[in-house]
């Protein structure tokens, strides 16, 4: 029976490990967090996605979560790798520790597979050496990438349903990899070498990042036009070969914001994918300008923010462009309450609706949550009546019709005033 070892229980590597598991291997889950490990020892789930809890119940038979790293057939690694921000560098710690921690337990005809993000070569120049150092040869041992693709509320589904890409040192890890995925991807497997997956996994992220920019700088045009830029946007993307996506205040979340800058790190030739960046980055900064004439010449300034995490129905705040916002408004002197249906953590206190719009000038909706679709803005006790929808996302005539100034996020139409700082 093939004994898979998952290093990282994570958002990709816990329900990974449960879809091995429920395929009928027997699967090992390590993390260093303790309280995970513990958490899911005692049959709780230290994460929300939909189909997670049946897929648990299918699984636990076959897993086991431990912070000891035993020996097994098959090591996967799907441990963190966070952008250095100062440097826009990637930080593989994580990856290092993961590798130092199989390197241990090595043996002959092993078969180790990397999830996580890098950047091109990481297999090849930085974890092969670190397995050498067990004694064994490439060649003794096997190694892959195999890029996770799923996206943040549909990983089950889309770890199960998506066409995977496999990378490997050799033919054979391709091989023992593709048979290993095989026993829950639906989806079709492609295979290439280990450096061209790293560089593939990369530029998909990055084209979604560099597209979004698009989409944002095309919103500021449109408001300096008087244009509706999603009516516009709507009507290009009837054309069969446009597909611009949509506006927003900024790109959040650990992987778009993120990989990109493990693109550009090695190459002095880039030029498009920093520019992408730099204006999605400068989103927040936007939707502030948008603000300014309805808080200006008021006193004590309060704006409610409505949804902290990076993208609607997901409680994941990582990189949310809700938290540049946030502090450009404090640093204008404007008083911030927020408010999340969905996010538990956060930097700033998340209060509940009626506290986090009380006496306050404006609500910023800055994520596409559907329970604010359910709002009724007659029950809320502002002291002025402003709403700036960032995402284009509510029902504005309802929002009207109770009093409220709406601006939409590239609707080509201004605040009123124009006081800019
Ligand atoms: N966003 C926009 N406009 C859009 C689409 C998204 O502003 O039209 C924003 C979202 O609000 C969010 C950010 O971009 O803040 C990223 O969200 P997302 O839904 O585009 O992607 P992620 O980060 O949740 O997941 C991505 C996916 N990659 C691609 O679609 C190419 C997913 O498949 C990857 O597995 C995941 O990154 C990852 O882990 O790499």
């Amino acid at each position: 029976m093939t004994k898979i070892c998952v290093l990282g229980l994570g958002y990709i590597g816990l329900p990974t490990a449960l879809l091995f598991a429920q395929g009928g291997f027997t699967v090992v889950g390590i993390d260093i967090n303790e309280k995970i490990v513990q958490a899911l020892n005692n049959g709780e789930l230290p994460l929300n996605e939909p189909g997670l809890d049946d897929l648990f119940l299918n699984a636990r038979s076959n897993f086991t979560a431990q912070t000891e790293m035993p020996e097994a057939d098959v090591f996967l690694i799907a441990v963190p790798t966070p952008l250095k921000r100062s440097i826009r560098v990637s930080d593989l710690d994580y990856v290092r520790s993961a590798a130092e921690m199989i390197s241990l337990r090595l043996r002959k005809g092993n078969l180790v597979i990397l999830e996580s993000t890098v950047p091109p070569g990481t297999c090849e120049n930085f974890v092969l050496p670190i397995l050498e150092k067990s004694g064994l040869k490439r060649g003794d041992f096997f190694c892959a990438h195999c890029p996770e693709r799923a996206i943040p509320g549909k990983t089950l589904h889309e770890m199960i349903n998506n066409d995977r890409i496999v990378g490997g040192i050799d033919k054979k890890s391709v091989d023992l990899t593709k048979e290993i995925y095989s026993s829950f991807v639906k989806g079709r497997i492609f295979t290439t070498d280990a450096k061209t997956a790293e560089f593939v996994k990369l530029i998909e992220n990055t084209s979604r990042d560099v597209n979004i920019a698009l989409a944002n700088e095309l919103a500021q045009i449109a408001d300096n036009c008087g244009i509706d830029v999603w009516e516009a946007i709507g009507l290009a993307n009837k054309h069969p070969r446009v597909q611009i996506l949509q506006p927003g205040p900024g790109v959040g979340g650990h992987c778009i914001a993120i990989d990109p800058l493990f693109l550009t790190e090695n190459s002095t030739q880039t030029r498009i994918i920093h520019i992408a960046r730099d204006i999605n980055e400068s989103m927040p900064n936007y939707v502030i300008h948008n603000i300014r004439d309805y808080l200006y010449g008021l006193k004590d300034p309060t704006i409610s923010v409505f949804g902290v995490s990076y993208k609607g129905d997901i409680e994941d705040t990582r990189e949310t462009p809700a938290l540049k916002f946030i502090q450009l408004a404090r640093n204008e002197g404007y008083q911030v309450k927020c408010h999340d249906p969905c996010a538990k953590k956060f930097e700033y206190e998340l209060l509940e609706m009626d506290k986090a719009t009380e006496d306050s000038d404006c609500i910023v909706l800055i994520t596409d949550h559907k329970a604010f679709r359910h709002i009724d803005p007659s029950m809320l006790n502002m002291r002025n009546r402003n709403l700036i929808d960032t995402r284009n996302f509510l029902d504005h005539d309802k929002w009207r019709d109770c009093g409220f100034n709406v601006k939409i996020l590239g609707n080509g139409l201004d605040t009123g005033h124009s006081h800019q700082k």
